[in-house]
């Protein structure tokens, strides 16, 4: 990939430097400007797709899955989001890995830990559950719940309850990237019932403005492992009567660690915005991946250059340094994008870039 500009790889092949290169190669070596400007591109090539998986789709697919095999045999029934463009790593986009869980009322999966970060946002049923390192959390519709790094984790749903569905997100890809990824089941394959009261993490770590006096936390990530719908929508509601949001993303607020102020875990962040009636957004773009749920309303972004339509209960990708903007599509309704990237691993690595597009065609950058 040859470049006339003064600074980028512009060699011409000759029969002498072909043989050259053949030479290096048995070296297990190569000469850097037959690849430099491959890679080292202007600006990030994503090889992932703007996509979006139709929940009215993948649904009755999902629900299939309990016939055809349990939680025992499959360690978790999960139907993961196969980027056309990532499939070699399994991921949603960029290194981000997603899926959606299914369980029957009654149904339990086996306690496990991984160095990958995991979060679940809950789409249906009711009775669902998860506990971690030993902190039993019930989890309703449009709850988003923590399972970090190195905690033992498991899931399921109460006798009484009903189906369930979730969607999962985790960081797999880029652990794996990274080769550091280790996986283990738990010796008893259930936790044992640590005495803790039911959703405890939220009950100590979830009140506004307020902190326990004598609370203590050191970990890389936030201690309040589940984060319910009805503060978060109520949260959004206030913000947005106390202003007039970004023109890029509306009301959007982070999921955010307490005790730091910071992303709920070292690898993923989140947050919920709302889409006002009628708004529609300005576009930007900037470094970092993203995968979004629809979790109320209706509406349609613009990814790339191509208009996704979405209904509640959608996921859509906007892969690193693709335009895009949102429009709710309701005069009377808002709308509320949950999403989850990689942020605190671009940040933390000072890798963050923004642009906004120009009101000319131009572009603008807006922070680097
Ligand atoms: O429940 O921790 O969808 O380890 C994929 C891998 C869920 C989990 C997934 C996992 C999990």
């Amino acid at each position: 990939m040859r470049e006339d500009t003064i600074g980028r790889a512009n060699v011409e092949d000759t029969p002498e430097l072909k043989a050259y290169y053949q030479d290096l190669e048995k070296f297990e070596a190569g000469a850097l400007w037959t690849v430099a400007n491959k890679i080292e591109p202007w600006q990030p090539q994503s090889a992932s797709v703007p996509t979006l998986w139709r929940y009215n789709d993948l649904r009755a697919h999902v629900l299939r899955s309990l016939e055809l095999v349990s939680p025992e045999k499959a360690g978790r029934r999960v139907i993961y989001l196969n980027n056309p463009g990532r499939r070699d790593v399994s991921a949603a986009v960029g290194w981000l890995y997603s899926g959606l869980q299914v369980m029957h009322a009654g149904e339990v999966a086996s306690a496990h830990a991984h160095s990958a970060s995991a979060l679940r946002f809950i789409m249906e049923g009711t009775g669902a559950y998860t506990v971690v390192d030993g902190h039993k959390m019930t989890l309703g519709a449009r709850d988003f719940v923590l399972t970090p790094n190195g905690t033992w984790h498991e899931h399921g749903v109460d006798a009484g309850g009903s189906t369930c569905i979730w969607q999962d997100g985790l960081d797999i890809p880029l652990v794996n990237a990274l080769e550091a990824n280790f996986f283990a089941v738990h010796p008893k394959i259930q936790q044992e019932d640590s005495g803790h009261p039911v959703d405890d993490m939220t009950k100590t770590w979830g009140n506004p403005g307020l902190r326990p006096a004598d609370s203590k936390w050191s970990k890389g990530y936030s201690p309040m492992f589940k984060y319910e719908w009805e503060p978060t929508y109520e949260s959004l509601s206030k913000y947005a009567a106390a202003t007039d949001g970004s023109p890029f993303d509306g009301i959007l607020m982070n999921y955010v660690n307490p005790i730091t102020g910071g992303h709920v875990m070292q690898t993923i962040g989140a947050s919920m915005q709302m889409l006002r009636p009628g708004e529609r957004t300005k576009s930007h773009r900037h470094t970092g991946s993203y995968i979004y749920q629809v979790a109320k309303g209706s509406g349609y972004s613009i990814i790339a250059g191509k208009r996704f339509e979405w209904q509640e209960r959608d996921i859509f990708c906007v892969p690193s340094w693709a335009w895009h903007e949102h429009g709710n599509a309701s005069a009377s309704e808002d709308a509320c994008l949950f999403c989850f990237n990689d942020l605190p691993v671009i940040e933390g690595l000072g890798l963050y870039r923004e642009e906004a597009y120009g009101d000319n065609g131009g572009y603008q950058a807006i922070a680097a």
